[in-house]
């Protein structure tokens, strides 16, 4: 079982990852984590923090001459903008020099300083900011490294930011990873980037904000990871938990599961042939899970993210201590955050695809994983 925490604030000194259960051997670049973490910085539409912030990192734990050890790995990344907000976070006792008492709605301030008991926001928006899914790159580019040993591969594109929705061509292929890294909003098609960049443009001179739609979709994952004996080793709730997990993320699909829900069986199934020695389907509308277990077909999954919640034009709230209508505070804020949140869904898909791999393949080392998969897949295909 691989397990992961993180820890840190937005702005506090920095932000710690800890993965443990990762096998001994793997390889481990800190040019590589700090290559996937740029990828999450990318993006039309985000904030002037993005160009500050550097994600200097440093790995503490865990690995050793480039290779993981076995032992839990650790890895800080410290936050560009520490320095500036030295006072303001600083762990030692005192006072904040300036309180946030109105809440921001959309945010997780109100109800965050209702359960601590603060007057605060800082207190509460300080961990829930989406700056936390830094340290989840670090796992999810650890959990990549895994998948990449026995040839499974993770692509992450946006489907739709605001209205307008990416005409549906074609699904992304890991070859066409290149072309993703170059689109500043993670799409193939470039009339629909011309038309996703308006977009944000428009917002933004609106003041306002936006969502959207991302979906990952993974290759070479054979059939049967998760299952169906249990509620919580279907591989379709875990993904759906990972992907609700992050920041934003309001709603999740499995393959077709929206579509299909208002059609009938005989069009929503993907039927089953037997064609030269191997099983193929008709179609892919389940996205590649049935009964909550990989089907052997590519694994695609959907997250909706609701638009950003700190508006530069406020939203109407309340002013905690004085109990008065006040405005929600701003500082600066992303008008769009939807290419990075296909990164950060990449991310938390490869966590539940590494731990359910590892779970039912186990191995101390790398070797001795790619070793059980060998063999899992020899009987797939002896099937
Ligand atoms: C965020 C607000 C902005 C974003 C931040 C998430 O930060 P700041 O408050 O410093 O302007 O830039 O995103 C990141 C720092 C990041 O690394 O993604 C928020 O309130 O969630």
């Amino acid at each position: 079982m691989i397990r992961f925490l993180t820890a840190g604030e937005s702005h506090g000194p920095g932000l710690v990852a800890i993965v443990e259960g990762l096998p001994a051997g793997l390889p481990v670049a800190a040019a590589g984590l700090s290559y996937e973490l740029q990828r999450r910085r990318m993006g039309y539409g985000r904030g002037n923090r993005m160009k500050i912030e550097k994600d200097e990192l440093e790995i503490l734990a865990g690995v050793r001459h480039g290779r993981t050890l076995g032992s839990p790995v650790a890895v800080l990344i410290r936050n560009t903008e520490w320095p500036r907000w030295r006072e303001e976070m600083s762990p030692e006792p005192g006072e904040p020099r300036r309180t946030m008492t109105t809440p921001r709605p959309g945010h997780a301030d109100l109800a965050g300083m209702l359960k601590y008991d603060t007057h605060d926001a800082r207190d509460i928006l300080e961990r829930s900011s989406a700056r936390e899914t830094a340290a989840r790159t670090i796992v999810g580019y650890l959990c990549k490294q895994l998948l990449a040993e026995v040839g499974v591969g993770i692509v992450g594109h946006v489907v739709a930011i605001g209205s307008v929705a990416a005409s549906a061509d074609r699904l992304p292929v890991p070859e066409d990873r290149d072309r993703l890294e170059e689109s500043p909003v993670r799409v193939l098609n470039e009339a629909d980037e011309h038309a996703m960049i308006a977009e944000i443009d428009t917002a933004r001179a609106d003041r306002d904000t936006l969502g959207g739609v991302v979906e990952v979709i993974a290759y070479g994952l054979p059939a049967g990871v998760g299952s169906h004996v249990h509620w919580d080793r279907r591989l379709d709730a875990r993904l759906a938990e990972a992907l609700m997990s992050i920041q934003a993320i309001k709603a999740v699909e499995v393959g077709d599961g929206i579509a299909t829900a208002r059609e009938r069986g005989s069009s929503a199934h993907d039927e089953i042939f037997y064609e030269d020695a191997t099983w193929r389907r008709n179609r892919d509308r389940a996205g590649g899970t049935e009964g909550g277990m990989s089907t052997g077909q590519p694994l695609r999954v959907r997250a909706s993210m609701k638009p950003i919640a700190t508006l530069m034009r406020p939203l109407a709230s309340v002013d905690v201590t004085s109990k008065e209508p006040d405005v929600a505070f701003r500082e600066r804020s992303d008008t769009c955050a939807v290419p990075a949140a296909a990164v950060v869904a990449e991310q938390m898909v490869a966590y539940v695809l590494a731990d359910e791999l590892q779970r039912s393949l186990g191995g101390d080392t790398v070797q001795d994983f790619r070793r059980s998969f060998a063999a899992y897949r020899a009987r797939l295909d002896a099937f």
